[in-house]
This record gives C-alpha cells, sequence and structure tokens, in this order.
C-alpha cells in the first residue's frame, strides 16, 4: 500500500476479510452540506453501506496522510470545521505535504480509492462543465478523473448548476460511460429525470458489476458514473428547483464567485431559497445511492475474488 495511505480498522480488517468496500467523499461533508445536517448525513450513509454487506471508507485528508476509513470524531471535525480545505487533483500533494486538513472532491476520492484498491464509490452528485463554460472555462476536475482513473461513481446524476449535455458531451468525448440505473435519462439530481437520453440504461446491479469488469478487463482505463434517480418522493418540482438555480447562478455572476468556490457557493444558496428543501432531497438521494452503491460493490466482490 501506498505510504500516504492510512487505513481505519474497520477498513483494514474488510480487506482482511475479502469484504466489499465502498469509497465515500468528504468534500460533500465539508464543503457541500451545512453542520450539523453534514454528519448526521455521512453517519447515516455509512450505516446504510454496511446494512447492504459493504464496508464503508469516507477519505479525508489529515497529518499529512490520506484516511481511508474515518472515526466519528474525525467525521464531526471534517463537518465541523473551517479551516478544511476543498482538495481536487490539483491541491492534493500540497495538502498531503503541508499535513493540513482537506476533504476530497470527486476527483481527489477517485484517485484515493484507486491507491487504497477500492472499485465503487458514493456520492451526490459529479462535477461538470459549468454554464458559461466559454467564457470561465470552469470545467470540473471530477470530469478528467472519470477519464483515467478506474473507479465506478454512484450518484445522482449531475445538478442543473451545471451545462447537462456539455458535460455529457465532455464524459462521450473521454470515453466515460454514463448508465442510468434504471433510467434512460439522465437524472439531474433533485429530479429523477431530465431531456437528456443515456446511451445506457441497466435495470440491474449484477448487470453493473458484468460490466465495470467488462471494461477493465478490457484495458478500458477510467471510471464509470452509474447515475441513479433521486427517489420518487423526494424528487423535486422541475420549475421550482430550476427557478431557483437561476437565481443562485445569477447572484454568484453578480458576486463574481468563481473557481472553486462556485460549486460550494451555489448549494448553499439553493439550500437557502429553498428553505432546506433542497438539503432534505440531498441527503434522500445520497442514502439511495450509498445503498445501490453497497449492492454494486458486494457483487463486483463476488465476482472478482
Ligand atoms: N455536487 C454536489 N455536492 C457536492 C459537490 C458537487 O451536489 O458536494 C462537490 C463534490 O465534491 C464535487 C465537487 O467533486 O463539488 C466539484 O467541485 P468543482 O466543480 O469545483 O470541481
Ligand atoms: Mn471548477
Amino acid at each position: 500500500m501506498n505510504q500516504y495511505i492510512d487505513l481505519s480498522a474497520e477498513v483494514q480488517q474488510a480487506k482482511e476479510e475479502g469484504k466489499a468496500i465502498v469509497a465515500l467523499e468528504s468534500t460533500i461533508i465539508s464543503h457541500g452540506m451545512p453542520y450539523p445536517q453534514n454528519v448526521q448525513m455521512a453517519r447515516e450513509v455509512e450505516q446504510i453501506v454496511r446494512d447492504n454487506g459493504a464496508v464503508p471508507a469516507t477519505i479525508a485528508i489529515m497529518d499529512g496522510k490520506i484516511k481511508v476509513g474515518l472515526s466519528d470524531e474525525e467525521l464531526e471535525l471534517f463537518g465541523n470545521s473551517s479551516d478544511v480545505a476543498k482538495v481536487s487533483r490539483r491541491d492534493l500533494a500540497e495538502i498531503v505535504a503541508a499535513k493540513k486538513l482537506g476533504a476530497t472532491t470527486v476527483a481527489t476520492t477517485m484517485i484515493c480509492a484507486e491507491l487504497a484498491d477500492i472499485n465503487v464509490f458514493v456520492t451526490g452528485g459529479i462535477g461538470g462543465v459549468h454554464r458559461g463554460v466559454e467564457e470561465t472555462m470552469d470545467i470540473s476536475a471530477d470530469l478528467e478523473e472519470l477519464a483515467r482513473t478506474n473507479v465506478a461513481v454512484v450518484c445522482a446524476g449531475a445538478k442543473s448548476i451545471l451545462d447537462l449535455p456539455k458535460t455529457l458531451e465532455y464524459l462521450e468525448t473521454q470515453g466515460v460511460p454514463v448508465i442510468g440505473y434504471g433510467t434512460e435519462f439522465l437524472p439531474a439530481f433533485f429530479t429523477r429525470s431530465s431531456e437528456h437520453k443515456l446511451n445506457a440504461s441497466i435495470d440491474s446491479v449484477d448487470t453493473i458489476a458484468d460490466t465495470l469488469i467488462a471494461k477493465w478487463d478490457l484495458n478500458l482505463n477510467g471510471g464509470a458514473v452509474i447515475a441513479n434517480p433521486i427517489p420518487e418522493e423526494h424528487a423535486m418540482d422541475e420549475d421550482y428547483i430550476n427557478g431557483i438555480i437561476n437565481q443562485a447562478i445569477s447572484e454568484a455572476e453578480e458576486k463574481h464567485i468563481t473557481g472553486k468556490d462556485s460549486t460550494p457557493f451555489l448549494l448553499e444558496k439553493v439550500n437557502e431559497m429553498t428553505e432546506g428543501k433542497s438539503l432534505d432531497a440531498n441527503i434522500a438521494l445520497v442514502k439511495h445511492n450509498a445503498k445501490v452503491g453497497a449492492e454494486i460493490a458486494v457483487r463486483f466482490n463476488q465476482k472478482t475474488k
């Protein structure tokens, strides 16, 4: 194992026993949701992974190490401190070497998961091509990571704070499969669907595991997006949430919020303007992803043992 990787006792034991492991990110905790709901979400998601037969490994940077598996106290620390850096690929070496606290984005969680030999990663939504990219060139490093790192990312699609068609085009160019789980259309995070038809739709976790195995056995390097729609009962009204998102984007433009601050700003604004309703939806969809992700990880593990 890489010298910078520090496995928790639970993850270490899972490795020894050959159990399925599911990676979880920490930017969603430190920069994606308010305290204390973020910490509670993180604990519940870990428990859902366990209840579905896998072992959770929340990933974060601390004391010059990549921690794979966090204790309750560490989850609390990452959920409730103001000096946690948002760490994407660009930032990883600096934050490790400086021994700072860092929360890993989708891109960095993929890097760390691969180093720890974990194939399945569960989160809420991936980053993507931002609206207005023609001006800003703002394209999340998550997409480039999906192109090169062999980890499957189970998410609820991407938020319409992004330019969804351009995000799909980018992924196609990079050869990243986007698999709709039980849907033929890209889920748009808060809503179950969008108008963007996907190339692949699979209804069983077993077949998803087979697809991942075939991909990597064929040396088709890179990740895959498993897009799992938010459960019906938690989905938001499309016009309502898109109206709010448009307002949040206007405000970000007025305030000249750019770069890595853009996504956290928009998430917080949307949460504020929906009076917490978007946060409830966000938490519900992550929990659902945790169940599906654990099921995929268990199948993948059985088939590759
Ligand atoms: N989308 C969400 N919640 C999040 C993020 C995205 O709904 O917390 C986080 C993830 O960690 C993702 C990151 O990797 O934002 C993308 O940031 P950026 O656009 O700066 O690459
Ligand atoms: Mn960006």
